[in-house]
């Protein structure tokens, strides 16, 4: 059984071959491309259409091999979506959720309705990009996208609708939206309509496992290829990313490590309580009636933000050669708290961090190493910060920390994970939103039983870096300024 998953992040999009062989897992990359977001006057985009036409060449790209492919599904970043207007077509080019159209639109949501009132019947962390505030930046902004739409499509709702002709709204893409009550097990009707949208917008949620159509005919004649059956699996990547994640124990923490950094653990049923809400956590729906409390960080995106900025300014570095010179840097000289909102959105990141420096009297790092170890010494130090909050609030204790995503081909940054945590850390796939979205088409079509039997068979055919704590005190001091000069506990 040959399968295909597209997993699409912010930064890169992948079509990976999946097959499964006597109890092993073989992925093959078909197709890799990077996702550029496009600047149009103050606005910023997702180029979507780029983006169909990059799964379509995974689609020619398998057919030139001669591949047959079983099933296919679409993973993606949460949060953003399209309309599409009575005539089926798509309205507008979707939004980018860095864009500052919903700059200060949060708070005035939270202002009518109550912080309080909207995380109990959603259990979603408050972030300023999250869906109600996009659509609430759409109505006070009279958006002519909301006169003419009809169906409100997530980003892989929407790709699976280009290829497919159908149209469901997946269900652990629509958590993110904080929109949809997981108490009630639909989208909330009330919230919509108290930010002034209509509920007729948001569709059938079809959950991750479901058969949501195959490749329409249209398409195959365009790229003259037989049809393929379309599922819908966890299409939040980050659902995906979790549902891959090699745990044997089913009480385990996790950190999905890519554009952003997602740290928390699994659970049963949301945790939608006050202390919750006030450390922020969230209750996104996963796979197969699993949610993830876990809290954002910002991740490796300042990263990015610093490479596009020297790139920018005529210096090209890879990421090893960044990682290097981060290495012979001098030791915690000047930490950030990653996820001050002065780096959520796109520019010069150099700039922001001297400028986070000066306000918080440190010395700012000025060189590219120091710049870089100086985010990947704070990110490892808000990763300890945060896994406590999830011991914390979840009552559990772990005892190490599981990394995939491609940040874990930074193989300093899990090195200063495992020592700024003191535990463990446990590095690989680094596949792993692919290959969660793979296992959920095996356990539809039955060639998996369920989530625990993918992660034994994850587990056997992915190699896992192991990285013991080493240097506990210097980090453990370390930890100490970076919490007094951030301020953030
Ligand atoms: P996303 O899916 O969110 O676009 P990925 O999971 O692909 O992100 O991870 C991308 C990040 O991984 C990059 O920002 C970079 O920091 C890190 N990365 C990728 N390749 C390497 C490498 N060879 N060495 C070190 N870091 C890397
Ligand atoms: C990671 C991710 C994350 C969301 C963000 C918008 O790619 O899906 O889980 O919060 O993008």
């Amino acid at each position: 059984m040959t399968i295909l998953a597209y997993d699409l992040g912010a930064s890169s999009g992948r079509a990976m071959l999946g097959r499964l062989n006597e109890g092993k897992i073989e992925v093959e990359e078909l197709h890799r491309f990077s996702n550029d977001p496009v600047q149009v006057g103050d606005r910023l985009h997702w180029d979507i259409l780029r983006l169909l036409h990059e799964l379509k060449q995974g689609l020619l790209k398998a057919k030139h091999r001669g591949i047959k492919l079983d099933s296919i599904a679409i993973d993606s970043w949460a949060v953003d979506f399209g309309f599409i207007g009575s005539n089926g077509e798509l309205l507008g080019n979707p939004y980018h959720y860095r864009d500052h159209h919903t700059d200060g639109v949060m708070e005035q949501v939270i202002e009518k309705l109550s912080a309080s009132h909207i995380f109990g019947r959603t259990g979603i962390q408050f972030l300023p990009f999250n869906t109600i505030n996009q659509l609430a930046a759409l109505k006070q902004a009279d958006s002519p996208l909301l006169r003419d739409a009809k169906h409100f499509l997530m980003i892989p709702d929407l790709l699976r609708y280009f290829l497919t002709g159908e149209m469901f709204n997946e269900f652990s893409n629509a958590t993110t939206t904080q929109l949809y009550n997981p108490l009630k097990g639909g989208w909330d009707e009330e919230l919509i309509r108290a930010i002034g949208i209509s509920p007729d917008l948001f569709g059938q949620v079809a959950g991750p496992g479901e058969r949501v159509g195959q490749l329409r005919s249209a398409v195959c004649e365009e790229l003259n290829i037989e049809s393929v059956p379309v599922y819908a699996v966890a299409e939040h990547d980050t659902g995906s990313a979790v549902a891959a994640v090699p745990a044997l124990e089913r009480s385990f923490a996790y950190l999905s490590c890519g554009t952003w950094s997602l740290m928390g653990t699994e659970i049963e049923e949301p945790v939608i309580n006050e202390l919750a809400q006030q450390l922020n956590f969230t209750n996104e729906g996963g796979a197969y009636g699993t949610y993830r409390l876990l809290k954002n960080i910002m991740g490796l995106w300042i990263l990015q933000e610093c490479r596009r900025s020297w790139e920018r300014g005529g210096i090209s570095y890879t990421f090893p050669e960044l990682v290097k010179l981060a290495d012979e840097a001098k030791p915690f000289a000047a930490f950030i708290d990653p996820d001050d909102p002065l780096f959520l959105h796109p520019g010069d990141m150099p700039a922001r961090i001297s400028e986070y420096s000066v306000r918080t009297g440190q010395t700012a790092p000025e060189d590219a190493g120091a710049i870089v170890r100086c985010i990947l010494e704070s990110l490892a130090l808000k990763y300890r910060y945060v896994l406590e909050l999830t011991e914390q609030l979840s009552g559990q204790t772990f005892n190490g920390l599981h990394m995939v995503g491609g940040g874990i081909q930074n193989t300093l940054l899990c090195k200063w994970t495992a020592n700024a945590i003191g535990k463990p850390v446990w590095a690989g796939p680094v596949e792993g939103s692919a290959i969660g979205n793979m296992v959920v088409q095996w356990i539809a079509s039955g060639e998996l039983a369920d989530i625990w039997e993918a992660r034994k068979v994850i587990r056997e055919s992915f190699p896992v870096d192991a990285y013991e704590p080493e240097q506990y005190e210097e980090w453990d001091h370390a930890y100490r300024s970076f919490i007094d000069k951030t301020g953030i506990a």
